[in-house]
């Protein structure tokens, strides 16, 4: 099947907004089947699942024989080879706020080819804000061309992030903000990394840091991310994964990178 990031964009545009209007429709019907995961505040919904579902047989029915990963239930674990394509879904990210009704959660859905994220959609049920991103044609919202921030200077960043279900890894990462926290504008805490990816790809904020992100949660908007212009790597040379993830503008990277590092933001449990 063709693996044109176009295409493949098309196939996540749709799959990605029945996905939305599923979550919402659980939403507004109450919240069921809640479950716990790798802690107790680590919760999963029927919801998630429901959506996850769906993604994956609208996705084997669209394109069957891709590989497909997806938070819930699993799938392929490793990236596909020989030019196949790998699906990698978040069908809520967010779920705690999705949890207790806020605004800020959304259907992450990506392609993948030979390892590398070629398009990507990012969808706020609620809003009915929609990113995305084909490797190379730039990031966009409403029609818009999305760029990052040009904040030159570290202290006027504003910059979002998250923490872990983890109370002792939460503890680390307390350290670490009370380290950055002094050096830069503010901070923010939406509680859905797809969607902090999103807003710091159109300079809503300055700038986004994160340790323990699955791919699911980064995918999409880590390719939104790079398309406007944001540099979106791991720490010390490292690229972008579970053991950190930073989005910057070219102009304060190394300062806040070296600020990260100093304050061992990828350390810790
Ligand atoms: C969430 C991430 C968020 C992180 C949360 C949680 P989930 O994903 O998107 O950035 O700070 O702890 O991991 O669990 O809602 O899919």
């Amino acid at each position: 099947m063709a693996t044109e990031p176009a295409e493949l964009l098309t196939v996540a545009l749709g799959v990605a907004r029945e996905a939305a209007d599923l979550a919402l429709r659980m939403r507004t019907d109450g919240v069921t089947g809640i479950d716990t995961k790798s802690t107790i505040t680590d919760v999963v919904t029927a919801a998630d699942k429901a959506v996850e579902d769906l993604v994956k047989s609208s996705l084997q029915q669209l394109r069957p024989g891709d590989a497909v990963l997806g938070e819930e239930t699993g799938g392929a674990a490793e990236p596909s080879a020989g030019g196949a394509v790998r699906w990698i879904v978040d069908p809520i990210d967010g779920t705690v706020n999705y949890l207790y009704g806020l605004p800020q959660y959304a259907v992450s859905l990506a392609a993948e080819v030979d390892g590398v994220v070629v398009a990507g959609v990012v969808r706020n049920p609620v809003t009915g804000q929609e990113w995305t991103a084909v490797r190379g044609g730039g990031a966009w919202r409403a029609g818009r061309r999305l760029t990052c921030s040009a904040q030159r200077e570290l202290g006027l960043t504003l910059i979002a992030t998250g923490f872990g279900y983890d109370a002792r890894r939460r503890a680390h990462q307390a350290a670490v903000i009370s380290r950055v926290l002094p050096r830069v504008r503010d901070i923010r805490r939406f509680g859905a990394a797809s969607l902090d990816l999103c807003l710091a790809a159109e300079g809503a904020v300055d700038a986004y840091f994160e340790k323990g992100l699955a791919a699911w949660d980064r995918a999409a908007g880590g390719l939104i991310a790079e398309e406007a212009g944001l540099r979106v790597t791991g720490l010390r040379g490292e690229g972008p994964g579970r053991r950190f993830v930073l989005a910057a503008n070219e102009a304060v990277y190394e300062e806040l990178h070296d600020l990260l590092v100093e304050a061992d933001a990828d350390g810790g449990p």
